[in-house]
């Protein structure tokens, strides 16, 4: 794997309508990223991905975007967005946009032209079918539940629409549409962005002509991403974009991709890939079914393990993995990876352990440095997301109670991740001095930064610990082969790897359970590097006695 700017940085994702409101509008925006930028910097993190500013009608939170020059009024103006990319540059920070080109917003110029005049010019940026027989042209279901297809009115053809009805897909076959993105990459590459995460990037070929799957649900559709399997040449698309817009500029970029096929892993992210790095979703996918949450198995800590795992293993190095624990589409990961009841700072700094020091590039998520934790849904009206509120109903509709449908979205909504930022014990979590647009979790007054940032013994003071071990020039280059210590792989609720080096070999080890243990060490230990109890009672017989959720990192 080649080195660029990128390796050995860590990633940090921002939420912006969540993260500071700075006017008293109860929404996050630019001034409010712009006046914490240091406490990135004293976090230790490299790069800011900007979750969408675009003027957006926030059918999807931002994900539709009605105008890709400009900054919506609700986050502030094109003005402070130069200000932001002037002040992070100042500091070293790298700046990413979120690149949403699957779709944009039905209120976008080009899609209101589109249904003037669905077979004009701008009827061909978008995916317009007739109807058969009466019906939609096929049974595929959106993200977000019900078909992909809306009906045009006064005529008998229907717009595609993966996700939400008010994100009408581009149609990427049409080269006048990848013409008008990449002229837009390229305008915000030349403002001084360092790249982009690339927003649902899978999805942008289509299976054509369209046809009908077998159906998965009793309704007569099929999850949308059946068709993944059987589109063939996105990466033409993605190769042809990487050409035109991030190779000339050596941009990052961080696709958003799910169910790649592993033969494509170097066409994504090899040395000549058209991204620089993708997610490793594994852990995030674990247990789905089609037929929805409610389906869901739940994953414990031996599932999370050999997820993780799988992952390193499979990417081996073929390209650069970014890790996540969580991001504005998953709840938060303290409480989806630690067993109920046993979410304590001590095992939050062990699962931030885990995922931090394997091999690949991490992304912090906001809040997720603080611990921050679900919220918990007391009614349906507490949700705001749209794929939260359609699964709530897939639960009814499948006969779980109020009471179950709660506790399902309770446990995998990802307004979880959406709730504002918890900065200090004032009112709003010193988010907002004025309505929040989403509830602030009732813990805010014992999980916030004023209470963690300085304070040594906090996950805050534990997740700086972790990346500066990261970026420790003496460690930096031991990358892990991904590989268990053999014989604690089948060991129960325990998740040890090595970290190796051409010099040093590191041993990550997590006790991944409440009940303390003695494990037997693969060799002597040099030193202790990083430890989320005070002491590590390693013995002479080479065991070491672990506590209840204890992390320990040391070279061997
Ligand atoms: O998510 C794309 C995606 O793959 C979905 O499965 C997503 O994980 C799901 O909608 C979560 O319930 C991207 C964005 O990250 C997401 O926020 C947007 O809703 C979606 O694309 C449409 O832009
Ligand atoms: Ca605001």
């Amino acid at each position: 794997m080649k080195k660029k700017w990128w390796h050995e940085k860590v990633a940090y994702q921002v939420y912006p309508k969540s993260f500071r409101d700075t006017n008293g509008d109860g929404i996050g925006d630019l001034r409010g990223i712009i006046e914490k930028l240091d406490y990135f910097k004293e976090l230790g993190v490299d790069i800011i991905w900007l979750s969408p500013i675009f003027c957006s009608p926030m059918a999807d939170q931002g994900y539709d975007i009605s105008d890709y020059y400009n900054i919506d009024p609700m986050f502030g103006t094109m003005e402070d967005m130069d200000e932001l990319l002037a002040e992070a540059k100042k500091r070293d920070l790298h700046v990413l946009m979120d690149l949403v080109v699957n779709h944009c917003s039905d209120e976008h110029e080009w899609f209101k032209q589109a249904m003037k005049d669905p077979d004009g010019k701008y009827g061909k940026y978008f995916y317009i079918e007739e109807g058969k027989d009466g019906k939609v042209p096929c049974n595929w279901r959106s993200y977000f539940g019900g078909s992909v297809w809306e009906p045009i009115p006064g005529t008998n053809k229907y717009y595609l629409h993966m996700f939400h009805k008010k994100q009408p897909d581009l149609n990427w076959e049409n080269e006048e549409v990848r013409e008008e993105i990449y002229k837009m990459i390229n305008w915000w590459l030349d403002k001084g962005l360092s790249g982009f995460r690339i927003d649902a990037i899978i999805n942008i070929k289509k299976v054509l002509p369209f046809r009908d799957y077998p159906a998965d649900r009793d309704d007569g559709t099929a999850a949308c991403t059946v068709m993944l399997k059987d589109a063939v040449g996105v990466m033409d698309f993605l190769n042809e974009m990487a050409d035109r817009t991030f190779r000339p500029h050596n941009a990052f970029t961080a696709g958003e991709v799910f169910n790649e096929k592993k033969e494509e892993l170097p066409d994504f992210i090899g040395d000549d890939g058209c991204f620089s790095t993708m997610f490793d979703f594994n852990e995030t996918v674990f247990g789905e079914s089609d037929r929805g949450w409610y389906d869901f198995t739940r994953i414990t800590p031996d599932d999370y393990k050999r997820c993780c795992f799988e992952t390193q293993e499979r990417i081996d190095d073929v390209g650069l993995i970014s890790n996540v624990i969580e991001n504005h589409d998953e709840p938060r990961g303290v409480s989806r990876y630690i067993p109920e009841g046993d979410c304590t700072d001590t095992s939050k700094k062990m699962l931030a352990t885990m995922s931090m020091m394997l091999k690949g590039l991490p992304f912090i998520y906001q809040g997720q440095e603080l611990g921050m934790e679900n919220i918990g849904f007391n009614n349906i009206d507490e949700v705001d997301d749209i794929a939260t509120i359609d699964q709530y109903h897939v639960a009814l509709d499948a006969g779980c109670s109020e009471r179950e449908a709660l506790d399902i979205i309770a446990y995998y909504s990802r307004d979880n991740a959406r709730t504002p930022f918890q900065w200090d014990e004032s009112d709003n979590a010193g988010f907002t001095s004025g309505k929040p647009w989403l509830r602030v979790n009732p813990n805010y007054t014992k999980i916030n930064a004023k209470d963690q940032v300085g304070r040594a013994d906090s996950v805050f003071a534990y997740y700086q610990k972790l990346i500066a071990l990261r970026k420790n020039p003496e460690y930096k280059e031991t990358i892990i082969y991904g590989k268990l210590v053999p014989y604690m792989e089948d060991e129960k609720n325990l998740m040890a790897y090595y970290r190796k080096g051409e010099n040093q070999t590191l041993l990550v080890i997590g006790n991944y359970q409440n009940e303390s243990r003695v494990v037997k060490l693969p060799a002597s230990v040099k030193s202790v590097l990083l430890n989320n109890y005070d002491d590590a009672a390693i013995s002479s017989d080479g065991t070491i006695h672990l506590e209840g959720y204890q992390a320990v990192v040391m070279e061997l």
